[in-house]
Parts: structure tokens; C-alpha cells; sequence
């Protein structure tokens, strides 16, 4: 079936789109907040007055999307349309307000209430602290997920944890990155709705006992409260809604009463702190073994609670477990929920006494699992000792999944006793498992579990098949799929972006926000000279915004007449910001050389985390600002060139960012960045793309025509020979007189004040293994960088390539991604 079609079909499902007149509640929303205001009126008290103002209508779009999903059923004749549970360790939803009150229709009310009280809507918007509780692309995918699952009218629920520090605040101090407890509900969160009536116990630790009649039952040591906070998410063109609904971890257990008694206080309480760690932060240090334990019970909560959620809810509207699996899609965002068919068997054995067949049966049809990561180091494993004494009877039921499914494999491929031993969910620690040590592989239960396992994107979704998952594929060859990611074009164009998107109107009407393809018609009007222009202009705006935004931040005065070129994303070697700031290198060295050459000015600008226990990301983050340092001030550049690191990434500086950038970077060696959105942000907002031929730049490119994209570097098959030829960087660096230069400078201490040992690990990386290939594409890379230089120069050239950028973007919505994935993975019809 066609995108559109499912359009069709999930709008039909979806209730009227007129608004309900609620102005007048809101303003007196606004009123009653303002009085009972301790802080007078404040930007923050008028935000909080605006999101209680909004809770009202919300609660009602919740209540009444939640009564038309219980029907869904109800219809004999037609497939039911299944409820999706997104599940995910990752949200990174950012603001929220903006999006509430454009999709409530209140923005004009709310400027004017504003305005009233001496203020300017943008002003107000600013104070909103970002929910930021994610890394990177995989949660801010999901919140883009949510806005889609409303939008389309699908049934669903996203299930997430309530972390009260999400991801670290990054500071910088002397150039290095500095982590900081992000405390973004310090003065609480207007926007999430409690609901003690959605509560449920999970256990941990204890052991398993067999009761006389043969069936097991777990006995935990240890019991968690999981309570439920919900956030609501609205659609913009239908009152639908769909749900974050979020976990928040307390001690089943009162206080040791008689050790308070004893003046013992921390002993008395100790179980509650316990508890009350899982809520603290997104992904504890790992590196050591209480890191450890808290991940994978933060995984374990996150799991139990939301599938006694979903099973309560299924047994109130259903009244039967029979059906279970035909109307819920239990969704695995990576690997970090893959407890999640463990725990479903557990429960319907265990709790609901199912047999193991109806369970498998049920777990089978919703389960479905998104991998989105290649690196073989980011594919999930567990030590047996440490799960077994957390969830021993989760143990028991994968080495039974485990037995049943090794039996099925010998049967289908007899005698090969290699592929048992690759394929098997136990990793048993041999010659090139993990030193000794037994572990439990959590993407290997997830495909073994689920009926669908998708990539990302077409290349991913292949090399998927082709490498880490190559064994599985020749076992169920028909499980394997693609859904390339997309983005939501409310945040991402329509919020972030509102005269380009004023611009768009104008020329092509607004349908665009629910229909993203319509950006096709501006093909057409791509040599419009008057179109052109009036892009420019709204570029030059937004470049005015973010120039103020460095000055501001930063006390660096960049121009807006030059070309911004940025690269925003999670620091990592295969991202290549490195490969970003040895071109600034080269070109810094070449302006000093020749001043008065024909440059293209450039600002360059970086922003991005380093994961707190990744020192070469942190070397990279260190550099960027040595350099920016030497570049900056040294008065013979002027404005020819600029390095800029704006600290503390996150979606709202990149709702900033991302309007004004002129061109995109997306450099990652290919075979390596899984899809990437922020390219997808970018050419949606008419940057450029220099990139190389991986993940979702690829179909970018064939949708927009690779002529309007900056393509450059070894493609993977080349990327594999060049290794498996024995890959050499040094002889890339004595064969290119300019690269030398640039790492001869790094490692003489040019940018470190003579400090010659601060870049040697990351200097010997490079020339020695270069993992990444940055010294095989360094002259590729520059030499395009060439070439955007001159298109730069012409004005009206750049405009028309801009524009076809955006035209070509149509079918990188969000709302097609989710309408392929009912498809192909979630409907009753992709049950094999
Ligand atoms: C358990 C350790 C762990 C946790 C998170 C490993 C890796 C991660 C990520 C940071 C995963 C992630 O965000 N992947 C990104 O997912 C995006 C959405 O599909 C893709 O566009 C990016 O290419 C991919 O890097």
C-alpha cells in the first residue's frame, strides 16, 4: 500500500480535525494562574500559567483519544488497527510549549496575553527548560515518533523513564568539557500529568521456586514501585493525542522503622535511596559494576512497568488475553527495552498462567525490534552472574527461548555447530567472546523475539543483513526490513524555522505540514529569481539570529555574510568532527599564506557532548577550541575564517542553528552513521550537504538529485579495501604536502601554546591506525570544500540548489516513516 493510502486510512480513523473553541478557557486559566503568582509576573510564571492554561485542553484530547482507541476493536469486518508501545530509554523531546500552543491554535491568544503583561512570545518560549532526556539521534527519533503518532491518529503510547537529571549540561572550562547535573525540573514540570491509578510493583533479585504442581514462581528480594507520569503530545491538524507516559522508581517498603528509632538514619532509609537512584540519571557510568547494575535495572523497570500497563489496560478493554498480541505492537528502540519479550512471557505464564506456546505465540506477533547502530561495540551484552542474580527468572526463560530456538536452527542447518554457537543468546565467553566471561546478547534475544527487525536506512538496513546480523538473516530471511528514518516538519521547518515557513506558504500553500511531499512543487520554481532572493534574505535573518546568539555566548563577532558552516551532533571519532577542524587547519594555513587569494569568508560551527568517559571525543572538543582560539584572534584572517563550539547541545540550540546554517555537515566514514536526522533538519531548512555516500545521505541525494549535493570520500565498499589491503595513513600524509602541514602543526603544539604532548594520543591515532579514514578522504574533503566555495560566490546559483534541497525533502517526514512502519512492521498483516 502506498504512504498515501495509509494516510487515508489511518485519517479516516482519526476524529474530526475541527478545534474545540478554547480560547476563552485558556485565558482564564491565565488569569487564575497569574494571581495566585508568588513570583509576580515573571517570564517563568507566565510560562507556567501558559502550559496550566494548556493542560486543560490536552486533558481533554487525552481523555477522549484514550475512549475512541478502546473501540478499536470493535469492528468485526476490519482489521483491528493495532496500539503501538514505543518502547525507549531515550525521549529527547526539548520544549514543549511552542509545539502545544501551535498545535492548540493558541499562539495569537498567548502573544497578545504576553504582550498584556509587557513580554514577547519568543522571550517566554526561551525560559522553557529542554526535556533532554536522550543522547542523540535515537531519542530525539522518538520524540519525532510521538508527533507522528499523533498526527496520524495511531493508537499508542510511549514508555520512557523520568529521569531528574537527563543528559549531562556541558560546560566548557579552559576548552575541555566539563559535566553538570542537568536539573531540568528544578522548578518542577508543568506539563506532566501523575497517575497514582497506574502504578504497578517490580522485583529484583530473589530466587525461583517450584510450587508442587510444577510451576515456577519468582520470589524477589527486592520490590520497586513504578508510578506513571504522564506528557501529552497533540496533533497539530485533529484533536488526537499520543502519550509519553514515563516511570518513576520508589520503595515498595516503608522505612526500617526501628533502626530510625536507633538514630540510624541513612541505614533506615537505604532502600529508598536505592529505589531513587534509578530515577537520577539517563545511562550511569557503565565503567563499573554499580554502573552497571543500575543500567540494566533501569532497563528491567522500564520493561515490567510497561508491560503491566499494557496488559491491565489490554484486560479492561478487552477482557481477554487471547487477542493481546494481535492488537498491541510492543516496539524495541534498540536494544536497551530487549528484556521486554522475557519479562511478556514471564508475565503471561507466570501471572496469567498462559501456556508456553500461547505466550511465545502472543510475544511473537508484537514484538518488533529498530536497530540503529553498526558499531559491534554498541550492540548490548550482559554478564550472566549480574543478571542472574537480578532477574534469575528472566534467566530461566531465555535459556529456554534460547534451547527451543538452537533446536529449530540445528533442524534447519544441521551439523554446523559454528552457527549455534554465533547465533545462540548466550555469548559463552569463548576465544573471541568476552575474555571468559558468559553474557547475555540482548539484540540476539530481540530478533529471535520479534517478527520484524529493521534498519534505519537502505545502506544500514543492507549491511545489517550483510554483517552484524548476517547469520539471522539466512535463518529468517523474511524478519529483516528498512523504514528509513524521517522527521516531524511541525519542529523541524514549521516551529523552528516560522519565515522560511511563512516564505513556503506563500508560494505553495500550507499543506506541506501534514503532507510533506508537497515541497515538491518548489522544483518547479527553483529558478524563480524573486523566490530566490527572498530565500536568501530569510537565510540572512536566521544567520543575524545565531551571529547574535555566538556574540552573545561566546564574545565572537561573526559575520552573516559569511558562510555558515556547521556540524551539530554527538562527538564521536566516526563523525568526524576531527576531519571539520583539519580542514580549518589547512585553510587557516592557506589564508596566512596567501591573504589576499579570492577566500569565501566562513564561519565554522561545531556543537555536540562528548560521552563522559570517552577521552578522544574529549581530546577532539579540546581541539576544536585551540583552534578556534589561534584562528580567531589572529588578526591577519580577520573575517575570512571562524571556528566557533557552542557548548551545551541540545534540541533547542539546534532549533536555533539549524535555520541559519549554509552548509551541513555529514562527514562520518561511510558504512558508519546508521541514518543521521540532523542531515535530514538541515536540507529541510535549505543548508547544503557535504557529505559522504552513508546512511539517509544517500536517499537524500537520489530524492534531491546528487548534483545539488557535495559528495565526497571512499564509498563502504572502497572504505573495505583500503583495509583489507593493510591501510597505511602515513603514506596519505607524506603524499599530500597540505595534510602534513596540518598535523605537523597540531603535534609542534601550534595550537596548545608549544605544548607538544597535549594532541600526541590523538596525533598517533591518526598516523597510526586511523580507524576512521580521516587521512584517505582529508583531500577529497578539501577539495570539495573547494567547490562549495564557489557556488558560495554565486548568490543566485546557491539559492536554486538550496531550494531544490528542500523540494527534494518531501518524503523525509516523520509522518512517512510511522505510516511505513504500520505497515510493514506494526500491522496484523506483517505477522508471519
Ligand atoms: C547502550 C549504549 C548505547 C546507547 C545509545 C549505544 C548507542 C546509543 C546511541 C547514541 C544510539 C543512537 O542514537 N543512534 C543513532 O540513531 C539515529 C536514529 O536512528 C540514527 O540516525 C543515527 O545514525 C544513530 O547514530
Amino acid at each position: 500500500m502506498k504512504a498515501s493510502s495509509i494516510f487515508a486510512t489511518l485519517k479516516t480513523a482519526a476524529m474530526s480535525s475541527s478545534p474545540t473553541p478554547v480560547q476563552a478557557a485558556f485565558k482564564l486559566a491565565l488569569q487564575r494562574e497569574l494571581r495566585s503568582s508568588v513570583d509576580g509576573i515573571s517570564r517563568e510564571a507566565l510560562l507556567r500559567a501558559a502550559a496550566a492554561a494548556c493542560r486543560e485542553p490536552l486533558g481533554e484530547r487525552w481523555a477522549d483519544t484514550q475512549i475512541a482507541d478502546a473501540k478499536r476493536g470493535d469492528d468485526p469486518l476490519k482489521a483491528p488497527v493495532r496500539r503501538v508501545h514505543y518502547l525507549s530509554m531515550e525521549f529527547l523531546m526539548g520544549r514543549a510549549l511552542g509545539n502545544a500552543i501551535a498545535a492548540l491554535g493558541l499562539e495569537e491568544t498567548l502573544r497578545e496575553a504576553f504582550a498584556a503583561q509587557g513580554q514577547a512570545l519568543p522571550d517566554v518560549l526561551e525560559r522553557e527548560p529542554d526535556a533532554a532526556l536522550g543522547n542523540g539521534g535515537l531519542g530525539r527519533l522518538a520524540a519525532c515518533f510521538l508527533d507522528s503518532f499523533a498526527e496520524l491518529g495511531l493508537p499508542s503510547f510511549g514508555y520512557g523513564l523520568r529521569y531528574q537529571y537527563g543528559m549531562f549540561a556541558q560546560a566548557i572550562q579552559d576548552g575541555r568539557q566539563v559535566e553538570q547535573p542537568d536539573d531540568w525540573m528544578a522548578l518542577g514540570n508543568p506539563w506532566e500529568v501523575p497517575r497514582p491509578e497506574a502504578s504497578y510493583r517490580v522485583g529484583f533479585g530473589g530466587r525461583v521456586e517450584v510450587d508442587a504442581d510444577g510451576s515456577r514462581r519468582w520470589q524477589p528480594t527486592e520490590h520497586l514501585i513504578a508510578q506513571a507520569y504522564d506528557f501529552i503530545v497533540p496533533a497539530h491538524h485533529s484533536q488526537r493525542v499520543s502519550t509519553l507516559r514515563q516511570w518513576h522508581a520508589s520503595a515498595a517498603a516503608p522505612i526500617d522503622f526501628q533502626a530510625f528509632c536507633r538514630g540510624a538514619h541513612a541505614q533506615a532509609a537505604k532502600h529508598r535511596v536505592a529505589a531513587d537512584s534509578l530515577n537520577w540519571v539517563l545511562y550511569p557510568d557503565d565503567s563499573t559494576d554499580p554502573g552497571r547494575e543500575l543500567r540494566l535495572k533501569q532497563e528491567a523497570f522500564l520493561v515490567s512497568a510497561s508491560l503491566q500497563d499494557l496488559i491491565a489496560r489490554h484486560l479492561r478493554e478487552f477482557s481477554s488475553l487471547h487477542n493481546l498480541g494481535k492488537l498491541n505492537a510492543v516496539h524495541l528502540n534498540d536494544t536497551h527495552p530487549a528484556l521486554a519479550p522475557a519479562e511478556l512471557m514471564r508475565l503471561l505464564l507466570d501471572e496469567h498462567g498462559l501456556t508456553w506456546d500461547e505466550a511465545w505465540t502472543i510475544n511473537r506477533q508484537a514484538v518488533s525490534y529498530t536497530n540503529h547502530t553498526l558499531m559491534p561495540e554498541a550492540l548490548e551484552t550482559w554478564p550472566l552472574y549480574l543478571f542472574e542474580a537480578l532477574l534469575p527468572r528472566h534467566m530461566e526463560i531465555i535459556f529456554e527461548i534460547n534451547q527451543r530456538f538452537l533446536d529449530e536452527v540445528r533442524a534447519k542447518f544441521p551439523g554446523d555447530e559454528g552457527l549455534l554457537a554465533r547465533v545462540s543468546l548466550i555469548d559463552e565467553g569463548g576465544p573471541f567472546g568476552h575474555g571468559g566471561e558468559r553474557r547475555v546478547r540482548m539484540a540476539h534475544l530481540a530478533i529471535v523475539a520479534s517478527h520484524r527487525v529493521n534498519g534505519v536506512a537502505a545502506l544500514h538496513s543492507e549491511l545489517m543483513v550483510q554483517t552484524i546480523f548476517a547469520d539471522y538473516a539466512r535463518i529468517f530471511p523474511e524478519r529483516f526490513h528498512n523504514v528509513t528514518n524521517g522527521v516531524t516538519p511541525r519542529r523541524w521547518l514549521q516551529q523552528c524555522n516560522p519565515q522560511l515557513s511563512a516564505l513556503i506558504d506563500g508560494r505553495i500553500g500550507k499543506g506541506w505540514r501534514q503532507d510533506l511531499a508537497q515541497l515538491g512543487k518548489l522544483k518547479g520554481l527553483a529558478d524563480d529569481a524573486g523566490l530566490g532572493q527572498q530565500f536568501g534574505a530569510v537565510k540572512r535573518a536566521n544567520k543575524e539570529r545565531l551571529a547574535a546568539l555566538i556574540r552573545r555566548e561566546l564574545g565572537v563577532a561573526v559575520s552573516p555574510d559569511s558562510l555558515f558552516d556547521v556540524q551539530i551532533k554527538r562527538i564521536h571519532e566516526y563523525k568526524r568532527q576531527l576531519l571539520n577542524v583539519l580542514h580549518v587547519i589547512a585553510r587557516y594555513q592557506a589564508i596566512i599564506a596567501d591573504p589576499t587569494a579570492e577566500w569565501t569568508p566562513r564561519t565554522v560551527v561545531i556543537a555536540g557532548k562528548a560521552a563522559s568517559a570517552y577521552q578522544m571525543a574529549k581530546s577532539i572538543i579540546q581541539l576544536a577550541h585551540d583552534v578556534g582560539r589561534v584562528v580567531n584572534s589572529d588578526p591577519r584572517v580577520g573575517d575570512r575564517l571562524k571556528l566557533v563550539f557552542l557548548p551545551n547541545y541540545g534540541v533547542s540550540l539546534a532549533e536555533t542553528i539549524i535555520p541559519a546554517a549554509d552548509l551541513s555537515e555529514q562527514i562520518s566514514t561511510a558504512g558508519t552513521e546508521a541514518s543521521g536526522t540532523g542531515n535530514m533538519k538541515f536540507a529541510l531548512n535549505g543548508a547544503l550537504t557535504i557529505g559522504t555516500w552513508d546512511g539517509a545521505n544517500i536517499e537524500m541525494a537520489e530524492a534531491m538529485g546528487v548534483e545539488n549535493m557535495f559528495v565526497f570520500g571512499q564509498r563502504t565498499d572502497a572504505v573495505a579495501q583500503i583495509k583489507a589491503l593493510g591501510y597505511d595513513p602515513r603514506l596519505y600524509v607524506e603524499q599530500n604536502l597540505q595534510l602534513k602541514a596540518v598535523m605537523d602543526a597540531i603535534s609542534g603544539g601550534e595550537f596548545s601554546n608549544g605544548d607538544t604532548s597535549r594532541y600526541r594520543a590523538l596525533v598517533d591515532n591518526l598516523l597510526g591506525r586511523d580507524t576512521y579514514l580521516l587521512m584517505a578522504d582529508f583531500a577529497d574533503y578539501v577539495a570539495t570544500q573547494a567547490r562549495v566555495d564557489a557556488l558560495y560566490r554565486d548568490p543566485a546559483g546557491w539559492n536554486r540548489c538550496a531550494i531544490l534541497n528542500v523540494a527534494g525533502m518531501g518524503w523525509f517526514s516523520a509522518d512517512r516513516t510511522i505510516a511505513e512502519y504500520v505497515e510493514r512492521v506494526w500491522s496484523v498483516r506483517s505477522l508471519d
